[in-house]
């Protein structure tokens, strides 16, 4: 059979690289790629391979055509996004459906149809004059049954370069994987670039085609937009992952230590910005992955692998006090791209690092000083808040031996956690899994970041931290979580925690470290070493574990006051909660049933508790009941 594609792949390529393709032996690939060339009109295309060659020339032309510039550490790069390009854009990412399918109220959609036309024409020639990079990633560890394999196409070399520390190689994969597999495939171009950065923000699309598992993305250059195998490469797992009875989730993996050496691994979800990665850095654990991980049922435990192998993670507040793991990697790792710091004399800058920042330097707005102002007249501060580093998970002392098992790790216990002022305490497990999927996850709220464009510090509905990538209507995800591990006789134990709540002056009232402690208790509930307290919301800590612990793990005297302040229940707030949630649910159609009655059941306990104790129960009052 003659593949049309493959041989317009060999007019269109030069020689070295249409072997690359035909050596592949992948039709779909030859086809994807074939379209993309006649549509984008590249100059020039580069077929990669794993080789190492290959990964060295997509460094330097990273640097050649001035998308990366080297700092003063061998290996060292940084690189800007345009100041109108900091973050996710929500609004322009959609879900391109047929006319016949709806998946909710929180979906972001359009009709396909139209979607591929618009995002087409904005495609079209867009990669005149310059070179077209396709590259092939294995999204988990190679020779595995998580795995998923797909192909990037992308204008950018530092999409690329990106790529290569954040992914595990699959251009091997691929040739040995036969034909017919379903894979994942995307398609960037960052457009034109005036000074470095895309000059037509107002054509910026991320058009997710569910039918044909692509993404498309156009004219901006910030990694949550572009990395096809990081955000868009979720929504495509999501939608996989609940066909086949699996689960891709925005959760870190990590292995909290234990009593007798043993080793206890854990899942947490976050939204961005609340403390995602420094919880899976804690010193003492070793990590595993910090963003997203596939879960499958193998054995009758959960088990999960991290999609990725480095960190696209944000550099505010790393320091050597609050982050001594990350800033150290920062500091020696061999190959480290800073994106959206501040630059000066060769070193990166960014807020909270510790020390001083330079008055004056380069950053994402061009050149900076202090007191420079927006086009908006705010001030524009040194490194973007959502300024970010990106390294090879390798490169950190703790990463996890596990990191490659192509078996994953055993999940003993999901964490969920948002940025919550005035509602839930620092730590509390629920009673069992629906409990669990209910009032931890699917009932997340959190305050909004600079993680995405928009406004700061809004309160959002944001189940499993997944919102932004569910690629199913609110009802199915809900649906086949509860399913999913509701079968095992043993399924993880699901705790919240909440790291942002503040007392009546508005300060925080847990110090950053804290959640160090909260990780030990939590690995002690799993095996059940200590006791809890039952209250209308989920199983509190005793004082008495949390004082041993406080003590041993951060040498601290925790009292009984900060016990009671952080641990009393704020039952208008929680009921507050309760009514927000479900006005949620009664909007979409079809969640299920058992979303209502835990959540009411967990109302009839607040009330009850409330005509007992009033609306603020210290925790050392149940205690005494
Ligand atoms: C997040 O925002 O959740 C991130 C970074 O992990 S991004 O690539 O923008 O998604
Ligand atoms: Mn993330």
């Amino acid at each position: 059979m003659t593949d049309e594609n493959l041989e317009h792949l060999e007019q269109a390529l030069e020689p070295e690289h249409f072997r690359k393709m035909a050596d592949l032996g992948q039709p779909d690939m030859n086809r994807f790629v074939a379209e993309s060339i006649k549509l984008c009109k590249p100059a020039t295309v580069f077929i990669a391979t794993d080789s190492a060659e290959d990964r060295e020339y997509t460094k330097r032309k990273a640097l050649e055509l001035g998308e990366e510039f080297e700092l003063a550490s061998p290996g060292h790069t940084y690189h800007f996004d345009g100041i109108l390009d900091q973050g996710r854009d929500k609004e322009n990412t959609r879900y391109l459906l047929p006319p016949n399918v709806h998946l909710g109220e929180h979906i972001n959609f359009m009709l396909r149809e139209e979607g591929l036309e618009e995002v087409r024409g904005i495609l079209a020639g867009l990669m005149a004059g310059k070179e077209m990079i396709v590259r092939f990633y294995c999204l988990g560890p190679r020779s595995s049954v998580f795995s998923q394999l797909c192909c990037q196409i992308t204008d950018s070399f530092y999409v690329a370069h990106s790529e290569d520390l954040l992914y595990r190689p699959g251009y091997e994969e691929f040739k040995n994987a036969g034909e017919g597999l379903e894979h994942f495939r995307f398609l960037h171009s960052a457009g034109r670039l005036e000074n470095g950065v895309c000059a037509d923000i107002d054509k910026r699309r991320m058009y997710i085609d569910l039918m044909d598992n692509i993404v498309y993305s156009t004219n901006t250059q910030y990694g949550g937009n572009t990395m096809g195998l990081k955000k868009l490469a979720m929504r495509l797992g999501i939608q996989k992952g609940l066909k086949e009875g699996w689960l891709t989730e925005h959760m870190f993996i990590v292995g909290v230590p234990g009593r007798g050496g043993r080793k206890t691994y854990m899942t947490g979800a976050f939204p961005s910005m609340c403390g995602k990665t420094s919880t899976a850095m804690i010193q003492g654990q070793s990590i595993v992955g910090d963003d997203i991980a596939y879960l499958k049922k193998i054995g009758g435990d959960v088990r999960a692998v991290n999609v990725e192998c480095g960190i696209f993670g944000i550099i505010q507040d790393v320091n050597p006090e609050d982050d001594p793991g990350i800033y150290e990697a920062l500091t020696s790792a061999s190959e480290v791209i800073f994106s959206n710091v501040l630059v000066k004399d060769g070193q990166p800058y960014w807020l909270g690092m510790g020390g001083d920042i330079p008055e004056g330097g380069l950053n994402f707005s061009g050149e900076w000083t202090r007191g420079k102002t927006d086009s908006k007249g705010k001030e524009i501060d040194p490194s973007h808040k959502n300024a970010r580093f990106t390294i090879k998970m390798d490169e950190l002392k703790n990463y996890d031996e596990y990191l490659e098992d192509p078996e994953g790790v055993p999940i003993k216990a999901m964490i969920f956690g948002g940025r919550d002022t005035d509602t839930s305490v620092p730590v509390e497990q629920s009673f069992d899994w629906v409990h669990g999927v209910v009032t931890k996850g699917a009932s997340l709220e959190s305050e909004t970041t600079a993680a995405t464009l928009g406004a700061e510090g809004v309160r959002e509905f944001n189940p499993m931290s997944n919102l932004d990538f569910l690629a199913a209507s609110l009802d199915t995800y809900l649906q086949k979580y509860l399913e999913f591990a509701a079968v095992l006789s043993k399924p993880p134990k699901i705790f919240g925690v909440n790291y942002f709540l503040v007392g009546p002056d508005g300060k925080y009232i847990n110090s950053m470290l804290d959640k160090k402690v909260w990780m030990l208790w939590i690995e002690e509930r799993v095996h059940e070493d200590v006791g809890a307290l039952h209250t209308p919301t989920g199983l509190m800590p005793l004082y008495k574990d949390l004082r041993r612990l406080f003590k041993v793990a951060l040498d601290i005297d925790y009292t009984e006051e900060q016990y009671k302040e952080q641990f009393t229940i704020r039952v208008a707030q929680q009921l507050a909660k309760i009514d927000r949630i479900e006005a949620i649910f009664r909007q979409e159609w079809g969640i299920p049933e058992v979303l209502f009655t835990t959540l009411d059941e967990q109302r009839q306990r607040l009330e009850a508790a409330r005509a007992e104790f009033g609306d603020y129960i210290s925790p050392l009052v149940i205690a005494q009941r």
